[in-house]
């Protein structure tokens, strides 16, 4: 049985080695906000918010979900007996929308409770087959196409399997022309332009088909699916959405409208595991490749995107970049790596999430806390 007694809310701060640019905004730290749930036996299940600091990526914010927690979750979970950790997102949408990354954290959490109080791991209670995932890079904007160079051969002389560019108008097609002379026909290279640019820029977007890009993720509005139908015409390049994929539905729209070919899974954007699960299954039945997206997340969200992509149809390398990547120091023992053939090992049969929270740490970089219980 799955009960919550004590949910217990802290934000940390987490500054990145470096700052972090998308089309959108930058993130030099990383405020990370965590939850405990706490099972009346003692057990604890861990949740990481994807949201970030600004509503640059999504509506969402670190406090706008702090207080959707506090105000809304909690209270629907507190005290309930619940069968399993299924339950929790059918229960979240009754009568509550959006807030998906304030659900999605406490949702995940849940399953890793279960994980926990079960003492299978969190992949295998997900449907997790896979013992090692491929690992992708997503490297911010750079002030230079010489400067992104350097940084795209530094990541695959490490082996990263593949390498994703963040661009923006300005900052386009000669950066990825020259990463693509740079490291020669067979570097695995994407590009991701986080909505920046609008149906009457199709025709320099067709540009980049000339440079065999394994994809372009999001070029345009956050919500739009039918401009990127019209986009997905025009352009040989498949476009993988991110953010415009907020739901199944949003999936199933994809594909009647042939707005993209692939789609990047972030269980924090879709509300959490379950409906994960539900875009996995439905995109594998539909032969639409899925792969694990990233929020610059810290070890404990890694763990539970490392568990999720180990799914069957997460058939293309995921943002699941080590922990040095992002960090001096994660919050987990061990940190996440790489091996040198560009692989994250799932660990499948440990229990949990099959690393420690270090939480003397976490105590030490907690900047608010609160307890939430009945
Ligand atoms: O679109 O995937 C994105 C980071 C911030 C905002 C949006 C995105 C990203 C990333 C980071 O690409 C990937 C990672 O966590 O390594
Ligand atoms: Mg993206």
């Amino acid at each position: 049985m799955l009960r919550i007694e004590r949910f217990v809310l802290r934000e940390i701060r987490l500054p990145l080695k470096e700052p972090f640019q998308i089309s959108s905004g930058v993130v030099r730290e990383r405020r990370v906000f965590l939850v405990e749930l706490h099972h009346p036996d003692g057990e604890v299940g861990w949740g990481e918010c994807a949201a970030f600091d600004t509503p640059n990526y999504s509506e969402e914010t670190v406090d706008t979900a702090w207080y959707a927690v506090r105000e809304w979750i909690a209270p629907r979970l507190l005290g309930r007996e619940l069968s399993g950790p299924r339950e929790v997102a059918p229960l979240l949408e009754v009568g509550f929308c959006g807030h998906r990354m304030a659900k999605g954290m406490v949702e995940m959490g849940c399953w890793e409770l279960a994980a926990r109080l079960e003492g299978v791991s969190l992949a295998r209670l997900l449907g997790g087959t896979r013992t090692r995932v491929a690992v992708g890079i997503s490297l911010g904007i750079q002030a230079s196409p010489e400067a992104l160079v350097e940084r795209a051969a530094a990541a695959h002389a490490a082996g990263y399997r593949k390498i994703k560019i963040k661009i923006k108008p300005g900052a386009d097609i000669e950066y990825i022309r020259a990463v693509r002379e740079a490291l020669g026909p067979s570097a695995e290279l994407m590009a991701d332009a986080n909505s920046a640019y609008t149906l009457a820029d199709a025709d320099h977007l067709a540009r980049l088909d000339e440079f065999d890009l394994m994809m372009i993720e999001q070029p345009l509005g956050q919500d739009d699916l039918v401009r990127h139908a019209q986009l997905q015409r025009r352009l040989k390049t498949p476009i993988c959405l991110d953010e415009a994929i907020t739901s199944l539905d949003r999936a199933e729209d994809m594909v009647t409208l042939g707005s993209g070919r692939i789609v990047n899974i972030k269980p924090g954007r879709v509300g959490g595991f379950t409906n994960s699960i539900a875009i996995h299954d439905y995109c594998q039945s539909q032969g639409i490749p899925v792969w694990c997206g990233g929020m610059l997340e810290s070890g404990i969200g890694r763990a539970h995107n490392v568990a999720l992509a180990s799914l069957p149809n997460f058939t293309l390398p995921g943002d699941l970049s080590p922990s040095s990547r992002y960090w001096e120091q994660d919050i987990v023992i061990p940190e996440w790596t790489m091996a040198p053939d560009g692989m994250v090992d799932v660990p499948l049969d440990s229990p949990g999430i099959g690393v420690k929270i270090d939480l003397d740490r976490i105590e030490d970089l907690t900047v608010k806390l609160e307890v939430v219980e009945r």
